[in-house]
């Protein structure tokens, strides 16, 4: 049995992206090992968020959680703020941070960009607050996109880094990438991977969207002049990235789409790409819509919390005391 831990922000309507590089996995992997899946709230106000939407959003993200498979008798499903070792640790991981290694992980130097002088240092500070997520649960593996490679490279360097220098208190977790790290890019700019927080609503499929607006936006997908199906990320971003949603959705190789579309135009690949997402998606939005008003939810989260507590206050207790930060 492996411990597992994962988390995505509640920072704006999930996306194909977040479903196939990280939700999916978190049922599939849940059977048979000790998990525990968060609403990071507090890594989504790195960057401003209006309250109220925050609010809903986390509540939104949790029955999603639970409409694309998760069963809270299995899995341990909570929001951050409600377990307070997770800012705890999260100062702790900081200051044994180095502003050089944080300054080059990717994600903060996209997000950093966007915003001129005044950058959140909260951006600079994610990495710790992730890795002590991770660490907390003595993790041991962890199911994200490809894109949070970098994070988690720097969450077990925090680890050893600790280990080395006050004793063995972190297990070191590995990453776990569900088909081969399927990657979704933006619709629009397939070299950009496909975001919630993208203000291009095109670019984008979300896990709500209805089923003639998935049709639509993968019709107006980008594309080539070339007409032929066939996966070349290189020359062709955009046929690439549907070959990967399409492929990831019905578990064919590259090749045995490539294979089946030889003879066939673009249109014919756009339509059985959108059915595949519309398929796909129906019976999570209908789930999730008799979830999200359900009283059952809170009770799911504050149980949710309170068992994760407990695990997170073992972990944080030895740190306090390899650390010397404690009094009695
Ligand atoms: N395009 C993507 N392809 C594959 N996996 C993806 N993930 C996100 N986008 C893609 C995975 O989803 C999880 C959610 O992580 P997050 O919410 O903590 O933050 P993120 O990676 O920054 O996701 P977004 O959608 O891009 O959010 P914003 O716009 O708020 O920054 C992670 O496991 C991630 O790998």
């Amino acid at each position: 049995m492996s411990i597992i831990f994962s988390g995505i922000q509640p920072s704006g309507n999930l996306t194909l992206g977040n479903y196939l590089g990280a939700l999916r996995n978190f049922s599939k992997i849940q059977a048979g090992n000790e998990c525990y899946y968060c609403v990071v709230n507090q890594h989504a106000i790195t960057v401003p968020q209006d309250p109220k939407m925050l609010h809903e959003r986390t509540r939104q993200l949790a029955a999603i959680y639970i409409a694309s498979g998760l069963d809270p008798e299995q899995s341990t499903l909570f929001v951050q703020s409600e377990v307070p070792e997770h800012v705890q640790l999260g100062w702790i991981m900081t200051t044994l941070s180095y502003v050089g290694e944080l300054e080059r992980m990717t994600q903060y130097k996209d997000k950093a960009s966007k915003r001129g002088d005044s950058i959140p240092a909260g951006l600079l500070t994610y990495p710790p607050l992730m890795a002590a997520d991770i660490l907390l649960y003595q993790t041991n593996y962890v199911p994200v996109g490809d894109d949070q490679k970098q994070h988690l490279e720097i969450t077990r360097n925090l680890a050893q880094r600790f280990n080395r220098v006050y004793g063995d208190v972190f297990t070191i977790p590995d990453i776990y990438l569900g088909h081969d790290g399927t990657r979704v890019m933006s619709l629009q700019e397939p070299t950009k991977k496909m975001s919630k927080s993208d203000d291009n609503t095109t670019a984008t499929i979300y896990l709500l969207d209805n089923p003639k607006d998935i049709e639509k936006k993968i019709k107006r997908a980008q594309t080539d002049s070339e007409n032929s199906v066939h996966y070349d990320v290189e020359q062709k971003p955009g046929i690439s990235n549907l070959i990967e949603i399409l492929s990831a959705m019905t578990d064919q190789t590259h090749d045995e789409i490539t294979a089946a579309y030889a003879d066939k135009g673009y249109g014919a690949f756009k339509k059985d790409v959108a059915d595949a997402v519309i398929s796909t998606l129906e019976p999570i939005q209908q789930r999730y819509q008799q979830l999200v008003g359900d009283p059952e939810l809170d009770d799911i989260l504050e149980k949710g919390a309170a068992k994760a507590h407990a695990k997170a206050n073992v972990t944080y207790d030895k740190v306090c005391h390899a650390m010397g930060l404690y009094r009695k």
